[in-house]
């Protein structure tokens, strides 16, 4: 999980300048005023993990990263990056 121009940190740090990955699994971006949702299309990394091994079902997934502040809301402006289609077999 890539980042530029800031970093990552724990969940539960206040910083504008670091935040922790989400990663959404065939969804949309979620509304950015909110708390990301925590369930199996939100993948919360509160530990501040820049890499993870997910397990999906076969067939077509998307994939797109939103980052969270201490409370896992969206910054503003947020940051998430394009979302992507993988195919798993
Ligand atoms: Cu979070």
């Amino acid at each position: 999980m890539g980042l530029r121009n800031m970093g990552v940190c724990p969940k539960g740090i206040e910083s504008t300048k670091c935040g922790h990955h989400h990663l959404l699994v065939d969804v949309d971006l979620p509304p950015m005023d909110k708390e990301i949702p925590s369930d199996k299309n939100h993948l919360h990394f509160g530990a501040g993990e820049t890499d993870a091994r997910i397990e999906l079902p076969p067939g077509k997934h998307t994939l797109q990263l939103l980052l969270g502040d201490a409370k896992h809301v969206p910054f503003d402006p947020p940051l998430y990056s394009k979302k992507i289609t993988i195919t798993v077999k």
